[in-house]
């Protein structure tokens, strides 16, 4: 197929969306928000193409449509596969080392205060190999603040670790043992006291779709998505430090230090500072790159065309919300015909710029997880 041809497809299809979704609302001013495509704009596919959807259900950043991710495009991931499982009957433990064990059915959760918290959650093997590149979702969970539950339950002497786990399971090799396991993760005490954290039974509105948790799981904001344990049923305190596969064995970040040389281990645990350019749009003779940015308390996203100048972007919805992303806009005035390179970078309150692809932190780093590097994308203007 020829660019002309793919363009008009894209076009077709894009606005086919909008149009399905209503856009008789449309604002004046769409500057900044991915989600309202003008009529009259188009968008300019890129030539690095990223597929959407498939098992993982990954994001289409191209035809990215709304700030809040629909629960039916929510990414999945599920390392014992994706268990069907009923509400009747289901109760979360909570037992080791505390007070007072409980049991807490589902109406005895919906009881507790409700709170709604939205937040950006992405994969820790995110962009971390081949086209594995939409893995994260901005959703509103709703549920109950884990650290009254703790609370109630009162962490026993000696208790440093908040263990939790899903019901689905699977065989694993461990040092000459096959075993049967639950999926696990865990928090330091100070970590899963945070209020943010919750054990959440709603999406968007709506029940948990079963391949993200139904009918519980946890919502970690600010962490990478292993953190956030689903089809949550058990949680336990430990006296010692877990080590489970996905804290210790998977979800481990492999990394030479720049001095020194030392090569260091550590498990995947808060997100980090991040940035994707989603897509090009055109309206007559103006384009405009669209993107979001997450991972951090952001300050400001800026954009490189080719070998240019970095340019800030105008920052748009989620702009101020450090646990959500904040799409981001460049108007790219009149660019030369031919083949470009867009490269967006996030840059946090603190300073923190998110890395290059050759700055130590990306370029030392042997495993795939934490690959928050920045992107480029090509283009073709025509
Ligand atoms: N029980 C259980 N919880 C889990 C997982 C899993 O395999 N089993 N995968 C984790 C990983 S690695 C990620 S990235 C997130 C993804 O959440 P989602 O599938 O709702 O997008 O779920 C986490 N919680
Ligand atoms: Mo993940």
């Amino acid at each position: 197929m020829d660019d002309a041809r793919r363009l008009t497809r894209r076009e077709a299809l894009v606005r086919g969306g909008a149009a399905a979704a209503g856009l008789a609302f449309l604002p004046s001013d769409v500057t900044a928000r991915l989600e309202r495509l003008a009529p009259q704009e188009a968008v300019v596919p890129w030539l690095d193409e990223l597929p959407g959807g498939g098992r993982s259900n990954l994001l289409d950043w191209q035809a990215l449509t709304s700030w809040v991710t629909p629960s039916d495009q929510l990414f999945r991931v599920g390392h014992y596969g994706f268990p069907e499982l009923g509400a009747e009957g289901w109760t979360l433990s909570v037992t080791g080392l505390v007070r007072r064990p409980l049991s807490l059915t589902l109406p005895a959760l919906r009881a507790r205060p409700r709170r709604e918290i939205t937040c950006t959650i992405e994969c820790g093997g995110n962009r971390g190999f081949g086209t594995f590149m939409g893995a994260v979702h901005n959703a509103r969970w709703a549920g109950t603040p884990l650290a009254p539950i703790l609370e109630e339950a009162g962490i026993a002497e000696g208790g440093i670790e908040v263990v939790f786990f899903g019901a689905d399971e699977g065989e694993e090799e461990i040092r000459g043992n096959t075993v049967r396991q639950n999926f696990g993760r865990s928090l330091s005490v100070p970590d899963a006291t945070d209020p943010n954290i919750l054990v959440a039974y709603e999406v968007n509105g709506g029940p948990l779709p079963t391949q993200n948790g139904f009918p519980l799981r946890l919502v970690v904001p600010g962490w990478y998505g292993v953190a956030s344990v689903k089809w949550l049923d058990r949680i336990e305190v430990h006296a010692t430090r877990f080590q489970g596969r996905f804290m210790a064995r998977d979800y481990v970040t492999l990394r030479q230090e720049e001095e020194g040389g030392v090569w260091v281990e550590t498990s995947v645990g808060r997100g980090r500072i991040n940035s994707m350019p989603a897509r090009v749009t055109r309206d007559g003779q103006r384009y405009r790159v669209h993107g979001a940015a997450w991972g951090a308390d952001l300050e400001r996203v800026e954009v490189r065309v080719d070998d240019g100048p970095w340019r800030p972007a105008t920052l748009g919805e989620g702009q101020g919300d450090r646990l959500t992303w904040t799409f981001w806009s460049l108007d790219w005035d009149r660019p030369a015909s031919g083949e470009h390179a867009i490269t967006s970078r996030a840059v946090s309150s603190t300073g923190e710029i998110q890395p290059a692809a050759d700055d130590p932190l990306i370029a030392l780093k042997a495993t795939y997880w934490e690959s928050n590097g920045q992107l480029t994308r090509r283009i073709a203007i025509t």
